[in-house]
């Protein structure tokens, strides 16, 4: 191992600074040696140097740094989470995607208001203060953005070098700790007659959606916890609706209001956009719920095989209308296909990793996934979905996604070989 030339530590000079003896000359305090140790003699064995001390705050390891993958386009952005490079199923949170239309903005907790009024026997506004003292929930659910896998390629353009975070990446799981939207609205009591919601953002883009009440009453969420802290800036803090299952868009963030109501609001992110041309002149609306779908992680673009031999297929999938009931995978360009390991526990409306042993022998090939949830509900293929929907939507892209594997190991997107 080469070794980088720096300042030379003795043993004896490290001992004497953290007894709390500054040496001379050498480091200024005690964190400095620290920091001096840690940096400049990396290729040490590391069981005969003193390691670094506690922080505050953990850190990854350095040669460990996954990043979203950023857009922007004006004040609409979007990250999208590295599936390729996780593990297990619950993003870190510093890893969840984003997707913001008005930027994220700048909300104090003790200020922060929800208002909810409309068909009910008792207006009434709640701090977050207020909120908290209700029983409390904690649920691990994904959540995706109805655009994912969309604007990446279409029935004319097919690229090949395409990431699983390019692609797909607008999904993520967490775990949500909140307040069940029911107990709040048993709280100011619904009124006869009432049949949706419609949730309202307090952020520059004041985004609204409009929400079936049954839904709202069945599992949904008062959000203000993610993976053990409070929610992020990026999702919503101080308090998002957390729908399971439901696309992205309508889990408003930074939420401020919801009234009850006895019809849909028709807003502008319920009629200008996140509709579905069918292709056929008509429009799909309220197409709310996230079906089945999976993806293959390992391998994907960009990873070579390097060998011939025994590899582990690897993904995810998840279907927004429960649990998953089984992920299969073929390895021969979808003519044969066998069940996959689901890597439990299988939790509904949340992200399952699964898991095929397979032989490559060298060959070129297509692996693709397909998952069925607890519905019978199967991910179609591609053909299927553009046959049902038409090419015009860019919404809801669940089909089966294809790898292609070369002969040399290299690994693209396969899809275009499947169309
Ligand atoms: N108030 C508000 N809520 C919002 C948005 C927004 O821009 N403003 N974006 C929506 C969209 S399109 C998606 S996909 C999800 C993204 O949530 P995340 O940024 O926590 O991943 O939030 C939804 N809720
Ligand atoms: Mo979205």
């Amino acid at each position: 191992m080469p070794r980088k030339e720096g300042p030379k530590i003795s043993r004896r000079a490290w001992i004497t600074t953290t007894s709390g003896v500054i040496a001379a000359g050498l480091v200024r305090s005690q964190s400095d040696a620290i920091k001096l140790v840690a940096q400049e003699v990396p290729a040490a064995d590391p069981t005969k140097v003193p390691g670094r001390l506690v922080s505050e705050l953990g850190r990854r390891a350095s040669a460990e740094q996954p990043k979203r993958l950023l857009r922007a386009q004006e004040l609409s952005s979007s990250s999208r989470t590295p599936l390729a490079d996780l593990m297990g199923t619950i993003t870190p949170s510093d890893l969840h995607f984003e997707r913001h239309h008005g930027g994220i903005p700048d909300i104090k907790f003790e200020d922060h208001e929800l208002l909810v009024h409309g068909m009910v026997d008792r207006p009434m506004v709640f701090k977050m203060s207020d909120l908290m003292r209700y029983p409390q929930v904690s649920k691990v659910y994904f959540l995706e953005c109805s655009g994912n896998g969309g604007g990446v390629y279409s029935q004319t353009r097919m690229p090949t070098e395409v990431t699983v975070q390019a692609m797909d990446g607008l999904l993520s799981t967490s775990e949500w700790t909140g307040v069940p939207v029911s107990t709040i609205l048993r709280e100011v009591g619904v009124r006869r007659g009432a049949s949706w919601i419609l949730a309202e953002g307090g952020d520059a883009a004041v985004l609204s959606r409009s929400v079936p009440l049954d839904k709202v009453m069945d599992d949904s969420l008062l959000a203000y916890g993610q993976n053990g802290e409070r929610i992020r800036p990026e999702q919503g803090y101080p308090v998002r609706l957390f729908l399971p299952g439901y696309e992205g868009n309508a889990n408003v963030k930074w939420l401020r209001r919801i009234e009850v109501t006895d019809r849909p609001t028709h807003t502008r992110e319920e009629t200008s956009k996140y509709t579905d041309p069918l292709g056929d002149g008509t429009i799909r609306q309220f197409s709310l719920m996230m079906d089945a779908k999976s993806v293959i992680t390992f391998p994907s673009y960009p990873y070579v095989l390097p060998e011939r031999g025994w590899w582990e297929i690897q993904g995810l999938a998840w279907s927004g209308r429960g649990r998953i009931s089984k992920v299969e995978v073929s390895t021969d360009a979808g003519r044969s296909w066998v069940e996959a390991a689901l890597q439990g526990p299988v939790l509904p409306k949340s992200t399952v990793r699964f898991r095929h042993l397979f032989e490559w022998r060298g060959r070129e090939t297509i692996i693709l996934s397909r998952a069925t949830d607890e519905t019978g509900y199967v991910q179609p293929t591609v053909q299927q979905l553009w046959e049902a929907r038409g090419p015009a939507t860019s919404y809801h892209q669940n089909h089966q996604r294809a790898w292609k594997i070369a002969a040399g190991g290299e690994v693209t997107f396969g899809l275009g070989d499947m169309v």
